[in-house]
């Protein structure tokens, strides 16, 4: 049994697509960011960063949503949600996973959550400069899909294309939405038509981009 704290649509949206994915039972746990519930001490207890998500697993708490998707798809091998070691995927899979989290996140909580630089407001030229950092990586990722897809690993959906999705559906209001590139916009339909994401969707009670 895993128990989620989660928000909706948030950075643990792909590790409760990975659940659902897996078919694995767990429990959900709603935090009101708005409300700050992140910063209550008995959550901090779990998460020291007071963030979305943690995963308990096992009676111990776990976070970043990358990680909690590698551990994930490690637990459970039959789903074959990643390659395992030594297979010829084995390293696109390390690289995507860090290129999605360590670049494509990072961009992001930079661009939703300013004040983590101090300002609640950024000066236009640097939120000009994450934009365009993000819109880089789409490029990279269409360009990868293209010539390699349908999914970021080849024929088979892994952990990537969780992360991946959920960061494509984050820049559903930006200038450029993700969907703008070719071979993501095919990626994406691919993503919204599988099973999990209609149960995603009913489970957090989401309606945007549904697809
Ligand atoms: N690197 C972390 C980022 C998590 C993150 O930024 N979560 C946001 C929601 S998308 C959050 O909890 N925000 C509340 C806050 O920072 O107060 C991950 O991927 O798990």
């Amino acid at each position: 049994m895993y128990t989620l704290y989660y928000s909706p649509g948030s950075a643990s949206l792909a590790v409760h697509l990975a659940l659902l994915e897996l078919g694995v039972a767990h429990r959900l746990e709603k935090l009101d960011l708005a409300g700050g519930a992140q910063h209550a001490p008995e959550y901090r207890r779990l998460n020291p960063r007071g963030q979305v998500p943690t995963l308990v697993v096992d009676g111990q708490a776990y976070f970043e949503s990358a990680a909690l998707l590698m551990l994930l798809a490690e637990r459970h091998p039959e789903a074959g949600l990643a390659p395992p070691p030594g297979s010829p995927q084995r390293p696109a899979y390390f690289q995507w996973m860090v290129f999605l989290s360590n670049s494509m996140g990072a961009m992001y909580r930079l661009w939703f959550m300013p004040a983590d630089l101090g300002p609640a407001e950024l000066p236009s030229a640097v939120r000009d400069a994450i934009r365009q950092k993000i819109e880089e990586g789409w490029a990279i990722l269409d360009a990868h899909l293209g010539a390699n897809g349908p999914y970021m690993l080849g024929a088979k959906v892994s952990v990537v294309d969780l992360l991946a999705i959920m960061y494509m559906r984050w820049s559903r209001n930006m200038p450029k939405p993700a969907t703008e590139w070719p071979a993501l916009q095919r990626f994406a339909s691919l993503m919204r038509g599988r099973p999990s994401w209609k149960a995603l969707y009913a489970a957090e009670e989401l309606t945007e981009w549904a697809g």
